[in-house]
């Protein structure tokens, strides 16, 4: 261990020259990177060592994360940061001729997520560690995370996610710690003193291997920072299975069919969060995860030697969506089959343990799994969902004997189907949304019958941030000064930011604001013109649409103002406009035709606008590939209008709204999700809303009224932008390349109100513009969006979720 600067280089130097054999002058980034990620997990091993020592002996509730996703991003930056030795490792580099930000740059991603929700789950693990609470991630190790996005002629390609390849430095495999998840096979039930026992007979067996990585809390200088665990489970083929009668062939080539087939388990993430698809492979990955998962919780509650009707007050088990929802089948299985419960008592148990988050009323990503499906993958599990089912619509059937309707539409397996957050909100005592209106949507549309059934089960759970991550280490300037003006208290009670808002209307306060955008915005511009050859200007407004490519959160929307822009510029060139470089990063799901036609097109209208002498010096547009945790910790500290403009009543809550609040971009957005509390604080001062809010898109769904095609037709800008989709010219280059984009907003109605909304969004850029050419006043709100962002720390939600849902206590701090 070291304990100051020159220690470390002499044991950094040492290991080079140990593990690597070479001189330092000869090591590359990359081999420095191995070098240094390899010593710090090691340091931290034995802080992890020292906490899970203090649990065992503690016997604090814990709560387990269960999560098909983890969007953890690359760790040794932060990993640094959280144990106090950011400053003192770059400061010895330094002197070794060792650029840290080089190094950082050799890490993958580990990209095991889609988006919000899983960077939510890693924000999540953040926040507790750095609270001090005992709460552990479990998710799966993907071979493969979400795959690499190329552009290719302006259309997105995917490559696969090699992730591994190099390594992960952070993970420590536990082959000692494998759990048994069994598969397939048929239920052999017998009697016995009137009692029914339950056994599966000729399973197919897969070993879960355990990767835990450690999960640093942020402890400012202090030494004794606390670390939890983030256990990845990986499937691995049961050699002793070679000796069953696999396929009937019981063969070597049988076995070796069954390898592969076990593999392919942890193999990949599913690309796709906007549609659900009743995929086999999905469905088994969810039983994995959770089987393996809540095993080894039990396996660790059991060295507690309690009773397990003991387990709700020693820990929670939240699941992330619905897709770990099997964790309560299986537990019930476990408590029934193998501890000897009854049922009514195992219910009991698993309904004070199990606590469920949703993330979307999508209804189209709404998981409802055929019957079938899951009768041949665990047959005794499926019993287990029939038989809480048919006690589910009793106890109904009681309620609302008149209502057979109703019954129908909250039971949980209806029409051969089975209906995941129905299974959820039965065996949960917590149903949070992750934004008040989001949450409100529930109660009092999508999920009214049963917030009429367990009033007490709802509530709400606004969204957060880790602060460490998005601020302390992608915007370290903005972090200096923040704490040079108002200590360090903020770092740990980040609602305290909002002290920086006495100097709101300083003017040299201000100029420092506008000097650390400005150099973020040249590190933008720099990485920007090496990658794709095109300068940019930097006096420019940076505007940003960063996130998953989705129709709801209608980056349509924005391109389509983009291309009313240029036709403005056009047809009066001399126009005196600020200049605009509008920037998107959005990965689209491989099989999402629109989404994926979106961005098509944005990279045409890029490539037309980057090359017209006549617009380039005031409108540029880039496609930033390969949209990532790393990405997003360049492009948001360089934001100065972050667009969040997503059809009202859609986006359950967003997240990078939050983000690039917090790096003092200003918000062109709508009354959705997490900007309706962002509003809240920041006012129409600081803040450019704009469109139709949630109750007037609802209205219109229920009761229709609205027709895109007269909006068309009644605004010529909105008409000229519509009919270049499909008219050769600046553009398209034939009637047919954007047709289905073309064909969504008239022939189908534009069901995300792209062209209702359009007016009051172009007039929302007009506004934006003139605030801007005011710098005093633009600083000023800029300064107003950091010092309320401290609300939307992932600390808060996360003190929230512990003392109002888990019930748990800090261990430490
Ligand atoms: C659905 C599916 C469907 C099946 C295959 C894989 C998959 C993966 C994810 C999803 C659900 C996506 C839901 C989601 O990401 N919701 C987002 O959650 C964020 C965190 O709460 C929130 O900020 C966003 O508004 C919400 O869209």
């Amino acid at each position: 261990m070291f304990t100051n600067k020159e220690e470390f280089k002499q044991i950094f130097q040492n290991n080079v020259v140990s593990k690597l054999g070479k001189p330092l002058n000869e090591v590359s980034s990359e081999d420095v990177y191995t070098i240094l990620s390899r010593m710090m997990r090691e340091f931290a091993g034995r802080e992890w060592a020292s906490t899970n020592q203090e649990l065992r002996q503690d016997a604090e509730k814990q709560v387990y994360y269960l999560s098909l996703e983890f969007l953890i991003g690359r760790l040794l930056g932060n990993n640094l940061l959280n144990m106090g030795m950011l400053e003192m490792v770059k400061s010895g580099l330094d002197d070794l001729g060792i650029s840290l930000e080089e190094i950082e740059e050799q890490e993958a991603d580990a990209g095991l997520g889609n988006g919000g929700l899983g960077r939510l789950a890693a924000c999540f693990l953040d926040s507790l560690a750095s609270l001090g609470y005992a709460g552990h991630g479990c998710g799966i190790r993907y071979r493969y995370g979400l795959f690499e996005q190329k552009i290719v002629d302006g259309n997105q390609v995917e490559l696969p996610d090699d992730w591994l390849q190099k390594g992960f430095e952070w993970e420590v495999r536990r082959a000692d710690r494998k759990i048994e998840v069994r598969f397939g096979g048929y239920v052999e039930t017998r009697e016995a003193d009137g009692e029914l026992y339950f056994s599966l007979r000729d399973y197919e067996a897969v070993w879960a291997i355990p990767y835990d990585v450690p999960v640093i809390g942020y402890r400012g200088n202090q030494p004794d920072y606390h670390v939890n665990t983030l256990r990845l489970w990986s499937a691995e083929p049961v050699p002793e299975m070679a000796n069953r009668n696999l396929g009937g062939a019981g063969n070597y080539y049988s076995y070796l069919n069954y390898n592969r087939s076990v593999e392919s388990i942890s193999e990949f993430l599913y690309p796709d969060d906007s549609h659900y698809e009743g995929r086999l492979l999905r469905l088994k990955q969810q039983y994995f995860l959770c089987s393996a998962g809540l095993q080894s919780i039990l396996r660790t509650y059991d060295k507690l030697n309690l009773s397990y009707d003991q387990l709700p007050d020693k820990i929670a088990i939240h699941i992330n969506d619905t897709h770990p929802t099997l964790v309560i089948p299986e537990l019930m299985r476990i408590l029934v089959d193998e501890k000897g419960y009854g049922w009514d008592k195992a219910w009991n148990i698993v309904c004070r343990t199990v606590s469920y988050t949703n993330h979307t009323i999508l209804s189209e990503a709404l998981e409802k799994w055929p019957a079938q499906m899951i009768r041949d993958l665990i047959p005794r599990v499926y019993m287990v969902i029939d038989e809480i089912n048919k006690r589910f619509c009793k106890v109904l059937m009681e309620k609302y004997p008149d209502d057979p309707e109703r019954v129908a539409h909250m039971a949980i397996i209806f029409d051969d189907q089975v209906k995941m957050a129905h299974l959820a909100i039965a065996g949960s005592y917590s149903i949070n949304g992750v934004a008040a209106l989001h949450t409100d949507i529930l109660k009092e549309r999508e999920m009214r019958n049963f917030y009429e059934l367990y009033p007490e089960r709802f509530n709400n759970k606004t969204n957060g941030i880790t602060h460490r991550r998005w601020l302390m280490h992608a915007n370290p300037e903005l972090n200096d000064l923040i704490t040079e003006s108002i200590g360090s208290r903020w770092k740990t009670h980040p609602k305290e930011l909002v002290s920086i808002l006495k100097y709101s209307e300083d003017a040299a306060f201000q100029s420092k604001i506008a000097a650390i955008k400005k150099h973020n915005k040249q590190r933008l511009a720099q990485y920007i013109e090496q990658k794709y050859g095109t300068p940019v200007n930097t006096d420019s407004i940076f505007d940003v649409q960063i996130k998953r490519l989705h129709a709801y959160k209608r980056q349509l929307l924005n391109i389509l103002h983009v291309m009313y822009l240029y036709n403005q510029i056009k047809s009066m060139p001399s126009l005196n406009m600020v200049p605009r470089t509008f920037i998107f990063g959005a990965k689209a799901a491989p099989g999402y035709y629109l989404a994926k036609n979106t961005i098509k097109l944005i990279n045409r209208v890029a490539s037309v606008v980057n090359n017209d002498p006549d617009v380039k010096d005031k409108l540029n547009v880039f496609f930033l590939e390969n949209y990532s945790v790393s990405l997003a910790e360049k492009i948001i500290p360089a934001a100065d209008i972050s667009e969040q403009i997503s059809t009202a009543s859609k986006e359950a809550s967003g997240t990078g709204n939050m983000k690039l609040m917090m790096n003092g971009a200003l918000t062109i957005g709508t009354m959705d999700g997490a900007n309706v509390e962002m509003y809240e604080m920041l006012g129409d001062d600081n803040m450019f809303i704009f469109g139709l809010n949630a109750d007037e898109v609802m209205d219109y769904y229920q009761h229709g009224g609205y027709s895109a095609r007269d909006v068309y037709n009644s605004d010529p800008r909105i008409k000229e932008v519509v009919d270049q989709l499909i008219t050769p010219g600046p553009f398209a280059s034939n009637t047919y390349e954007f047709a289905s984009l073309y064909q969504s907003l008239i022939d189908g109605n534009d069901e995300y109100f792209m062209l209702k909304d359009f007016d009051s969004y172009a007039e929302s850029h007009v506004q934006i513009e003139a605030a801007y050419r005011n710098q005093q006043v633009w600083l000023k709100k800029s300064i107003h969006n950091i010092a309320h962002s401290g609300k939307f720390s992932s600390d808060r939600t996360i003190q929230q979720y512990a003392s109002e849902i888990w019930k748990i206590h800090p261990v430490q701090g």
